[in-house]
């Protein structure tokens, strides 16, 4: 019938990839006619969430209402992606019960931090290191692995377009047409 209550909850560290992949997916998705729609900080963070910054606290807001929004578009009958660090177990949890566990599948972009820091595209890290970025995820604030991840995607190890036609082909079972 067309329906896809489904949320695809990216996590991953600053610079993992996670927007990247989730905008790739969401190119094919479209192409298959699927509706989908991607939640991230271009969106969120500087609209619903503008005045969040990085403290416990916030990260705990920011992850809530991206969560009851993803719920939202959801059940608008969106194929739903979110794409934000997330980086703690309670908060990706917590997304998981306002969206309910039937419809949230966690996809951990595993990218070690080495590579991310490397990468460096926006120059956090080395600010992050300088000091002049406080609660930087990965060096000062903590990122919590996944243990469970619905599914896994390490960058260092596949490219882009292999990530994402497995993650199709894992979702072809998901998606109730
Ligand atoms: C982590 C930060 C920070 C701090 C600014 N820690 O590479 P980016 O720029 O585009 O991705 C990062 C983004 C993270 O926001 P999220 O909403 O995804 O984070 S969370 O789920 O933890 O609430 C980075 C930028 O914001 N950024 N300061 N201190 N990332």
């Amino acid at each position: 019938n067309g329906h896809t209550s489904l949320v695809l909850w990216f996590t991953g560290l600053s610079g993992s990839g996670k927007s990247t992949i989730a905008s790739k997916l969401e190119e094919r998705l479209f192409k298959q006619g699927v509706q989908t729609y991607a939640l991230d900080g271009d969106n969120i963070r500087s609209g619903l969430n503008k005045g969040l910054g990085f403290s416990r606290e916030d990260r705990f807001e920011n992850n809530r209402r991206i969560s009851e929004v993803a719920k939202l578009f959801m059940d608008a009958g969106m194929l739903t992606i979110t794409a934000f660090i997330s980086p703690l177990k309670e908060d990706r949890d917590q997304a998981k019960n306002i969206i309910g566990r039937e419809n949230f599948l966690e996809i951990f972009v595993n990218t070690p931090l080495e590579i991310c820091e490397k990468r460096d595209v926006k120059g956090f890290y080395a600010k992050a290191r300088a000091g002049e970025i406080k609660n930087f995820t990965g060096i000062s604030a903590p990122y919590e692995v996944p243990e469970t991840p619905d599914f896994e995607i390490k960058t260092e190890e596949e490219s882009v377009e292999e990530s994402v036609e497995r993650l199709l082909k894992f979702l072809e079972q998901k998606i109730l047409y």
